[in-house]
């Protein structure tokens, strides 16, 4: 007998037309999402994604909405490039698979490995691949502990990191990660990963200006360095921009501090770059922007702007010529490390990214842009502050507007202003993330000046159905 279960699943890839309730019903009853409340799913019901074209995706019931966040800030080149297709295709059909375990390779990793060691910074010359962001940040634990190893300094054990960054969900990712509800499921940290607070101006920088904010800062990294004892410190680890905690933009100060401590101390650096790399804030890799030259670079998301999975790990030559000389094997790897069809997905795509000048066009045009409209949200009531940095922005809900960042009244976290104005911004067809009360953007690199223009207005929409809305439930100041 066919089960209904069965019926959707072998009808619906077919189908122009979906029948959203079934969907949502079996979604309930067998997909497990991840960073999900599953009960409150269920009374919801997911939205069904169901199409995408450039900046634009549409859900199972024809709405046509705005991808402010490109897919999860990975769909750097837009939806519906149809050349990407066609060169999977054409490598799944020549060569879906092979290892690059026992001295074997394939001709799109070689290429994809090249292509890479030009686009980085000169100090990397080679790659090793992983198949997510969480898998890049794993192999650097363990690619960091065996360089120490390696250099007669076993002891040299601890990564320090920043609380409220996002570095994956695996239990190396996680504990890497600063967020205090990861933590408290799975018994995390593991051992030898310990937090600093992040370079938020916003938050911590009151009495100073974000200059001195910024040394000070990065100060926290020495103090927690001579906490643990310098010989005892492996790494320090940090996204150029912040990106899940918030679009959380470091004064400019902050990161040459932090590249002059790590280099007195002889720590490694590890710039995580699997937001900020392949264009997001109008470089290559944020940490050409920020001033600093680390020695590994976690990639992912926009290496590939997501049409197939793909991490990895750039390796500088401190490291790299360290593995090769001295090393033998380095026990790690993954079956699809290097994996033939992802590589030819993050070729076609980089091709696209180089072609359409989409990197340079965020540093001296579509960045600029956001920036002016973006920022002038700021007039809006609700709005206490807006900051962005190329293509990534966010700005925050506020019960009062203050003089300065620092005079703001926040609302109450249990009114979560945020995702009342997230559901704005979905039923008005634009898709923002909250993290609190701060709203996020991040749209595909490949935005136009007139789509930015669309989607700002759309936003400022929302802010003022948001504002009704708190106003009536007597939330403002
Ligand atoms: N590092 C950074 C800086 C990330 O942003 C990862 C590592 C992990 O990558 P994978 O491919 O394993 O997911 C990320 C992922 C959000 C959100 O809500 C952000 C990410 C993932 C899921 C949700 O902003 N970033």
């Amino acid at each position: 007998m066919e089960t209904n279960s069965t019926a959707v699943t072998l009808r619906a890839p077919a189908q122009d037309s979906f029948d959203t309730q079934t969907l949502q019903q079996l979604d309930a009853a067998h997909y497990l999402h991840p960073f999900t409340d599953h009960g409150a799913l269920r009374e919801r019901g997911a939205r069904v994604i169901v199409r995408g074209d450039g900046i634009y995706l549409w859900d199972s019931e024809g709405k046509k909405i705005i991808d402010g966040m490109a897919g999860l800030w990975c769909v750097n080149a837009g939806y519906g490039r149809a050349s990407i297709a066609d060169a999977v295709h054409a490598q799944m059909l020549a060569l879906p698979f092979y290892n690059s375990f026992f001295n074997t390779t394939n001709v799109p990793a070689v290429k994809l490995a090249a292509l890479l060691a030009d686009l980085a910074p000169p100090q990397f010359e080679h790659v090793f691949f992983t198949n997510s962001g969480s898998e890049a940040n794993d192999t650097i634990v363990r690619m960091v502990r065996r360089y120490w190893h390696l250099m007669g300094q076993p002891e040299r054990q601890v990564i320090i990191s920043r609380r409220n960054a996002y570095h994956g969900s695996t239990m190396a990712g996680a504990s890497l990660g600063g967020m205090a509800a990861m933590h408290a499921q799975g018994g995390l940290p593991i051992p030898g990963i310990v937090h600093i607070d992040q370079p938020n101006y916003a938050e911590n920088g009151r009495g100073m200006s974000e200059a001195e904010f910024g040394l000070e800062a990065a100060g926290w990294l020495e103090a927690k360095i001579l906490d643990a004892g310098p010989d005892k410190v492996a790494a320090f680890i940090g996204e150029p921009v912040q990106g899940a905690g918030g679009v959380i933009i470091p004064p400019s100060t902050y990161w040459p501090e932090v590249q002059r401590i790590c280099d007195k101390y002889d720590i490694l650096l590890v710039s995580d770059e699997v937001i900020c790399g392949f264009g997001r804030l109008g470089a290559w890799f944020g940490c050409e922007l920020m001033g600093a030259q680390p020695d590994l670079i976690a990639f992912a998301k926009g290496v590939t702007s997501g049409y197939v999975p793909l991490g990895g790990v750039l390796v500088g030559s401190r490291v790299a010529h360290t593995l090769i000389e001295k090393g033998g094997d380095f026990n790690h790897g993954f079956t699809y490390s290097g994996h033939p069809v992802a590589c030819t997905a993050a070729l076609e795509n980089i091709r696209i990214l180089i072609e359409e000048r989409l990197v340079e066009r965020v540093a001296l045009e579509t960045g600029p842009h956001l920036k002016a409209r973006f920022t002038s949200l700021v007039a809006h009531p609700l709005v206490g502050h807006a900051e962005t940095c190329g293509l990534a922005a966010g700005l925050n809900l506020v019960r009062r507007k203050g003089e300065t960042v620092h005079d703001c009244v926040a609302f109450a976290p249990m009114h979560a202003v945020g995702m009342l104005c997230r559901q704005h911004m979905f039923d008005n067809g634009v898709i923002m993330r909250a993290v609190g009360d701060r709203m996020i953007v991040a749209p595909p690199l490949s935005i136009t000046v007139a789509q930015i223009d669309e989607m700002v207005d759309r936003i400022r929409y929302c802010l003022d159905l948001t504002l009704e809305e708190v106003r009536e439930r007597g939330w403002m100041a």
